[in-house]
């Protein structure tokens, strides 16, 4: 990993116009910005670093942006969100499952009160407009001593980007592509943390119940890690419950729910 440049504060010149707005007096946050013009990975530096708890690392660009397992988390020069959430918490290793649920709700509904597009969150970590990725979710944590000394929760979000690598451009879609509208990325992510707040606050049964309500996930037949079958909801820890084709339920942990149709 290359050696991450010094962030600037949020009230540093380097740090693009639309984003200023988090300095905004109108935006009462608890949260402390680390801008970095270009950074490998915000997840990367946030879990090396050492950040007060409620510090948002924001990059501008990713050069080595990250997705689950080894994958790439594709993050352009100046258009997208780049970001991660330090928390030090008294969290209790149960709700770490629960921080991709409450992150992905958040986005969901940030995404969609900013916009009014059909935005709902995939399991396990997937933000969607319609039939295609706009954005994602990575929850790590640094455990010591048998406890979870620091949660990294890191969010992408495909703002403004105006087209995808060849790669992508069947499955990835942008606030921009499907509303034909540029978004100031600060107000987005000021929008985000207040909804974090609120979701991660939330008992598990209330979040998992409105998170169900906004995701396709649920009442459509899925196909993961060799089980296929109806999604039925979500268990306490964040699992997904499916009755298999060959009538067992069954509830799975992590995977990437392939085929999820839409409602
Ligand atoms: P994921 O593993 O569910 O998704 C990664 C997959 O999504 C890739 O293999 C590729 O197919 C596709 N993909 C890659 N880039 C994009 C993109 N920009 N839009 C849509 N699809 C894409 C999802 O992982 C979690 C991603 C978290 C990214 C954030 S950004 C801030 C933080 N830092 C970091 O390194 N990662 C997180």
């Amino acid at each position: 990993m290359k050696t991450a440049m010094p962030p600037c504060d949020i009230f540093s010149d380097a740090v693009p116009e639309d984003l200023c707005t988090l300095r905004g007096s109108s935006f009462d946050t608890p949260y402390n910005f680390a801008y970095y013009a270009e950074i490998d990975s915000t997840n990367d530096t946030a879990k090396a670093g050492d950040f007060p708890s409620q510090t948002v690392l924001i990059a501008d660009a990713q050069l080595k942006g990250r997705g689950r397992y080894t994958r790439d988390w594709y993050s352009p020069s100046g258009v997208n969100i780049s970001m991660s959430i330090v928390i030090k918490p008294e969290t209790p290793p149960e709700m770490l499952s629960l921080m991709n649920t409450a992150a992905s709700l958040a986005v969901s509904r940030a995404l969609r009160a900013a916009t009014g597009l059909d935005v709902w969150p995939k399991w396990p970590n997937d933000v969607y407009i319609g039939t295609k990725k706009a954005g994602g979710i990575l929850s790590e944590s640094i455990i010591a001593g048998g406890a979870i000394v620091k949660l990294v929760i890191g969010i992408g979000i495909n703002v403004n980007t105006g087209q995808f690598p060849i790669e992508l451009k069947d499955k990835a879609t942008s606030l921009l592509i499907e509303s034909g509208v540029k978004y100031g990325r600060g107000r987005i992510i000021a929008a985000i943390l207040q909804e974090f707040d609120k979701c991660r606050s939330y008992p598990a049964k209330r979040l998992i119940s409105e998170w169900t309500a906004m995701s396709r996930t649920i009442g459509s037949y899925v196909s993961i890690s060799g089980h296929r079958g109806i999604a039925k909801g979500l268990n306490e820890d964040g699992s997904l419950v499916i009755t298999s084709e060959n009538g067992k339920t069954v509830a799975i942990n992590t995977g990437e729910a392939a085929n999820a149709a839409c409602r």
